[in-house]
């Protein structure tokens, strides 16, 4: 068995001690080509199936992840803000140790899963790459719960998820990578790099990538240009949550707040901060609520159809039933999305949160 380990760490180490400038930066961009590399293979190269990670089954309108240190309150903010009981009973548990709990926020079911000791491994550089990318894959979101008395845990645990392949509040690059037979590589940007072009050639070439069309429509660094060529990567949003507020001085905690840069600041035991917190899983899931209403009928203002941020009216029909689609004749809207009040609209338009939709079918 090849050691990647030890050739890993030596090129970590040389591009630690290598400064970025416009002279070293091919190097550099080379240097991150191999350690991607070399990772891979190590990845690879693991028995699978050792350790047996948790199962996460989505369900609901949106799915969360809750992360974080041994006793740093997950257990006790999902009692805060779930409804353990009322999703226990559908699952399996001998495939299944992490049990969500369930938001009911806005309309919006959602689920929030602890997944005890996932980070655990984060402390002791024993790192469960696998298990944290296969549990974030399954979500929409992240929930970093740090206690306040422990901020240190912060970097750490963002190291582990960044190390597991997960990519936390960025959005997947416009990047296309079209392979080729022959003609070697052809770059086209729409946008301003910061990298050269020789520099993600030699990227690309490292990476075992000769031939391929390259087109290029957001800014990305070396870093996110190799995320791209290797794929495989989960894209998601994360909410930063300071825990255990109540346990130290209001000057002490909005100073540690500050410094970590965090997104809210809640007291999972007095439960503080907590509508806050819903407000923001919402938020940041991208959820918004449609109105359904019937010709000649009120609209319905108690269950709202749940659809993500950008839904056309073709996605409230798709949601619906795969029927509706081709019995479409036209959509009256009222709401924020509207010029006017019972606007006529096609299957393109964009709908807003709280928008009223009343479809026409043929
Ligand atoms: N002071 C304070 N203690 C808390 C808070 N949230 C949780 N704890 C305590 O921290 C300990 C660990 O909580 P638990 O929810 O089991 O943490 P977990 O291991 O992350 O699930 C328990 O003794 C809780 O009572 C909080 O907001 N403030
Ligand atoms: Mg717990």
């Amino acid at each position: 068995m090849v050691e990647y380990k030890d050739r890993i760490e030596e090129l970590e180490e040389e591009l630690r001690t290598t400064k970025y400038n416009k002279k070293t930066q091919h190097a550099i961009g080379l240097l991150k080509a191999k350690i991607a590399n070399l990772k891979k293979k190590k990845a690879g190269q693991k028995k699978a199936g050792s350790k047996q990670g948790y199962v996460i089954r989505r369900s609901g309108d949106a799915t969360v992840v809750l992360v974080g240190f041994p006793s740093v309150g997950k257990s006790t903010l999902l009692n805060a803000i779930t409804n353990q009981e009322s999703e226990v009973g559908g699952y399996d548990f001998t495939t299944l140790d992490a049990i969500p709990g369930l938001l009911n926020y806005k309309s919006a079911k959602i689920q929030i899963f602890d997944v005890p000791g996932l980070v655990e491994g984060a402390a002791s550089g024993t790192g469960r790459g696998k298990e944290v990318l296969s549990v974030l894959r399954s979500a929409d979101l992240c929930l970093i719960l740090v206690d306040v008395n422990h901020p240190e845990h912060l970097k750490i645990i963002q190291k582990e998820i960044y190390d597991s392949m997960a990519r936390l509040n960025q959005s997947k690059p416009d990047v296309r990578i079209k392979k080729t037979i022959k003609g070697g590589i052809r770059i086209g940007k729409t946008v301003k790099l910061s990298v050269s072009d020789d520099t993600l050639k030699a990227i690309l070439n490292e990476m075992g990538i000769a031939n391929a069309n390259i087109l290029i429509r957001s800014k990305v660094d070396e870093d996110q240009f190799i995320d791209v060529v290797e794929g495989n990567r989960k894209y998601l949003n994360a909410v930063i949550v300071l825990n255990k507020i109540d346990s130290i001085s209001k000057e002490k905690v909005k100073a540690i707040a500050n410094k970590l840069g965090v997104d809210v600041l809640v007291s999972a035991e007095k439960k503080q901060g907590l509508d806050e917190l819903k407000e923001l899983i919402f938020d940041k899931l991208n959820l918004i609520r449609i109105y359904l209403k019937q010709p000649g009928k009120e609209a319905d203002m108690k269950e709202p159809l749940i659809v993500h941020v950008g839904c056309t009216i073709k996605g409230v029909c798709d949601k619906l039933h795969r029927d509706i689609l081709n019995r479409f004749k036209f959509a009256r809207v009222w709401g924020k999305s509207t010029k006017f009040n019972g606007q006529k609209l096609t299957l393109k338009h964009e709908l807003l949160d709280e928008d009223v939709v009343e479809l026409h079918l043929n």
